[in-house]
This record gives structure tokens, C-alpha cells and sequence, in this order.
């Protein structure tokens, strides 16, 4: 009868909590530049939605904005307020060590994080909060809603709420709940496990938080820290959940107020200290990536030794299994270029974060910079475009000649045919379904710079391909 028993599952609303027993919580929200109204709103929503007996204080920090509104006028503000404190660094610090000042004066059980243009909605805080009486070693996060940043309209999440992954160039991603996480839950109202977390907003008991070792304090700016505290959470015995009864707003920007630049070494501190030999799999993506002057990182290393964290591998077995590991054999990923046209390379432009299902393979002059010109040819005679996660794979059309870009099989089960390559002793690539080989042609009508095309094998130059890894 399993109808019945869904219908005596309990909702979001019938949970009921007793405040007495749940651990007080400070909220801490670093900002730098940002818009008055979204940071008032932030605040004054955390103030509204929050049973005062739970909330011990708000901590604005200011990261050194520049910004006058947010001097004088913000303290004058604040100080009509209850419960809100504003403390500023005295030289811009990064949203990391900005988040760590703020956290260091609160007096609550639980540190709240939360961006500075963020919407909480009623009862966003008290499952947060029981989860992690629950489970002290829980790092829980609510359900991210989308707030539109032109018209600032609260546009929530449509669906299922989505867990977070990471592609191997270190960019995270939201997923669908897979099959495995939803057979384990019991109720609707049961936290979700997730690989990763965007990184804003998040609860964490404060004594955990440093257990596990805070944050990394080399990191600067932003970027980075979600998947290293992520990976950290996960490979020192803690666990990453979302919790489907706690929403809270964001507004995601067009542009942010500052630059990013700092996001490729923090990815880079995160991949050497976490990654074991995974870390490989992320530079060959990200050729620059390894001359990127990273700092010192000896002591997270120790941190790691210290708490006896699982490798890396672990958590990919156990914690990520859907993600596609690739072979990166020698030899075999990289640019693919072509001997007859000259610094040509496979060139693939998805645009957005996703694959483009269906969308052409271009050639384009080699730049070595991985990204849009890395492809890697698999143990299964697949070309892989993996750098997105789930990768997308490259298809041969027997009727167009074109090589365009489909989502790759899953793990374990066998390739289409059509995407099967066999990539010859004598650089020739064969498509085993039309028995042509891929030929560089000079120009076609979506691209000056030409395309790959599925032609009668000969043994041109324009059909030998090789693989290389840099410029
Ligand atoms: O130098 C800085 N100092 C700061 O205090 C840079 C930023 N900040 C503040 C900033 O004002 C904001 O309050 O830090 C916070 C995060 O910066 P955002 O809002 O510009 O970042 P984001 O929302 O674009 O990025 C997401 O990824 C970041 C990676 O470093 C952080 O982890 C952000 O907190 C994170 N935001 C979220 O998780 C909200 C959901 C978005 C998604 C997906
Ligand atoms: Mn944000």
C-alpha cells in the first residue's frame, strides 16, 4: 500500500520544533559594495523570520567597501536595530577571512552564513537548526530560491530541490536528486545528501566548524572555498546536506560589484591539498592552471593528516559516484589537431555552463587553454568533451558529414555507435557507424575557420589527427 503510506508522510508544515532544545544560532553576512537595499533586506528578513529565542545576533561585515552609503548611513542604520552588529576589516580580506572576523565575536551554538542579498523565508531556520542538534557533525544548507535581479522578484525553485557537484574544471553545479540519495531518505522532510554546496549560505555547528579547521585563510576574494570546505566536510567524516524545509532567497547578479580574478589559485589550494592525484585530472583542463602561484598550503596538508580525512577517491566512490572520472591516458587528450590545416584544433563552444546537445564542432586556430579545445579520447572510443559534467560526447552524422555534441552514456553502459571513434595508428580517426574518416575541411557555412567532416578515408593529411596536451 504504498499510496497510503505516502499520504501519512509528513510536509514541511507539520513539522513541529521545540525551540527550547534547539541550539541558538549567529548569522553572519560579509559583504563588500553592495546595494542598500538588498543588504537591508538580508538583514531585515533574517530579523523577521527568526524566533528571537534562536537568534543570538546578526554580524555585518564590511569587507573595506568604498561605497559611502554603507559608512556612516549604515552604522547610523544599524544602531536603531536590535541584535545587529557591524564590525568592518581594515583592508579588503576576501569573503573568507571577512566571514571568519564576523564569526570570531558571535556568542550562538551555530554559525549562519549567508550572502549579502538574501531573502529568508518563514521557518528557514528552525530545521537548520534541528539538523544539526541532530547531528552535530552535519553542515546543512537551505534550499537556495532564486530572486530576480532585475526586478528583484522572488521567483523560489520551481521542482525538486537540486544538490550540488563540480565539473573537473572546479566549477560547481547543481544536479538533480539522483535515484540512490532518494531511495536512502524516508520522508520528503528528510535532509538531502550533496557532493557540494554553492557556498553562501550554510549552517554549521560553531565547534565543528573548528574541529574541521574553519576555512582555508590563503584563499582571497571569492571562488574556491565552497568545494574545498565541501570536499573537507565530507573526506574528515562530516556530512554536506540540504534541508527541503529551509528556503532562503538569492539574488544572483548579472555582474559582480568586484573582480574574480583570485578564484583560479583558490581552486588551486583546494585541488593540491584535496585532489591526491585527481588534482591531474584538473590541470589537464586548465593547462594555466599549474602555473598559477598558489601560496602555501603545508598547513592544510597538516589539517588533513592531523584529522585522518579520507582521500580523495573516497569521496568520489562514495559521495560523487555519478560523476564521470576520465582516463587522461598519455597521449590521448588535450587539443586534437589536425597535420594537413595547420594549428587547427577540434574547437567546441557550449556557451553556457551545459552541454549543447546537438551543436557543431568547429576548427578553430590552437590556444592551449584547455576549456573549449579539450576533448579526450576514451577506454571506450568515445571523444569526450569532459569538462562539463555530465560530459557531452562527440557524435559523427552520416547525412550532414558534421561531428556535432551529445550527452555522453552513463557509467557502465555501452556507447551509441555513432559515437564510437577509433583513433588509428596512423592518426586517422574512424567513425566506426558511417565507416568514414573524420576529414579537416576549410570552410562550411557555420564556420570560417572550417570543421571536421566524416569523409571516405584516405590517406590525406587532412585525416591525421594527434592529441596534445599544451600549446
Ligand atoms: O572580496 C569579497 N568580500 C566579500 O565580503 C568578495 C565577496 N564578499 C561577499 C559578498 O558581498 C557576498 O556577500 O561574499 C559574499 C559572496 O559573494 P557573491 O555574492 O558575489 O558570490 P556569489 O553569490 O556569486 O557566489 C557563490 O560562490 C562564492 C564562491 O566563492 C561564495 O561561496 C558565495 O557565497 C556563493 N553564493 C551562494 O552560494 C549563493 C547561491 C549562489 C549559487 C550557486
Ligand atoms: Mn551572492
Amino acid at each position: 500500500m504504498a499510496a497510503c503510506g505516502r499520504r501519512t508522510r509528513p510536509s514541511c508544515n507539520d513539522l513541529k520544533y521545540d525551540y527550547r532544545s534547539l541550539p541558538t544560532t549567529s548569522v553572519v553576512i560579509a559583504f563588500y559594495n553592495e546595494a542598500w537595499s538588498t543588504l537591508l533586506r538580508t538583514v531585515h528578513s533574517v530579523l523577521e523570520t527568526s524566533p528571537d529565542i534562536l537568534l543570538k545576533e546578526v554580524v555585518l561585515v564590511d569587507d573595506y567597501s568604498d561605497r559611502e552609503h554603507l559608512k556612516e548611513p549604515l552604522e547610523r542604520y544599524i544602531s536603531g536595530l536590535r541584535k545587529v552588529r557591524l564590525i568592518r576589516t581594515t583592508k579588503r580580506e576576501g569573503l573568507v577571512r571577512a566571514r571568519l572576523l564576523g564569526a570570531s565575536i558571535t556568542t550562538g551554538d551555530v554559525l549562519t552564513f549567508l550572502d549579502c542579498h538574501c531573502e529568508c523565508h518563514e521557518g528557514w531556520l528552525e530545521p537548520l537548526l534541528h539538523r544539526i542538534k541532530e547531528e552535530p557533525s552535519a553542515v546543512v544548507c537551505p534550499v537556495i530560491d532564486v530572486i530576480e535581479w532585475n526586478t528583484l522578484q522572488y521567483l523560489g525553485n520551481a521542482g525538486e530541490p537540486q544538490i550540488g557537484g563540480f565539473d573537473w574544471r572546479l566549477v560547481f553545479t547543481w544536479h538533480v536528486v539522483p535515484e540512490y540519495e532518494q531511495k536512502r531518505r524516508h520522508s520528503p522532510t528528510d535532509v538531502i545528501r550533496s557532493p557540494t554546496m554553492a557556498g553562501g549560505l550554510f549552517a554549521v555547528s560553531k565547534n565543528y566548524f573548528h574541529y574541521l579547521g574553519t576555512y582555508d585563510t590563503g584563499m582571497e576574494v571569492w571562488g574556491g572555498e565552497n568545494l574545498e570546505f565541501s570536499f573537507r566536510i565530507w573526506q574528515c567524516g562530516g556530512s554536506l546536506e540540504v534541508h527541503p524545509c529551509s528556503h532562503v532567497g538569492h539574488i544572483f547578479p548579472n555582474k559582480a560589484p568586484y573582480s574574480r580574478n583570485k578564484a583560479l589559485a583558490n581552486s588551486v589550494r583546494a585541488a593540491e591539498v584535496w585532489m591526491d592525484e585527481y588534482k591531474e585530472i584538473y590541470y589537464h583542463r586548465n593547462p594555466h592552471a599549474r602555473l598559477e602561484a598558489f601560496g602555501d598550503v603545508s598547513e592544510r596538508r597538516k589539517l588533513r593528516e592531523k584529522l585522518g580525512c579520507k582521500t580523495f577517491r573516497w569521496f568520489l566512490d562514495n559521495i560523487y559516484p555519478e560523476i564521470n572520472i576520465p582516463s587522461d591516458r598519455p597521449g590521448m587528450f588535450g587539443m586534437l589537431k589536425n597535420r594537413g590545416k595547420v594549428n587547427y584544433c577540434f574547437d567546441y563552444n557550449p556557451g553556457d555552463e551545459h552541454i549543447v546537445v546537438g551543436k557543431k564542432i568547429i576548427l578553430y586556430p590552437c590556444h592551449g587553454m584547455g576549456q573549449n579545445q579539450f576533448f579526450e579520447y576514451s577506454t571506450d572510443g568515445e571523444i569526450r568533451y569532459s569538462t562539463r559534467e555530465p560530459g557531452g560526447c562527440v557524435v559523427g552524422d552520416n547525412i550532414s558529414t558534421y561531428l556535432t555534441v551529445q550527452l555522453c552514456k552513463k557509467r557502465n553502459q555501452p556507447v551509441p555507435v555513432d559515437q564510437k571513434f577509433v583513433l588509428r595508428e596512423d592518426g586517422t580517426l574512424y567513425h566506426v557507424a558511417s565507416q568514414k574518416c573524420v576529414h579537416a575541411l576549410d570552410k562550411d557555412k557555420d564556420s570560417g575557420s572550417g570543421a571536421p567532416s566524416l569523409q571516405p578515408c584516405s590517406d590525406n593529411l587532412r585525416q591525421k589527427w594527434f592529441f596534445e596536451e599544451k600549446a
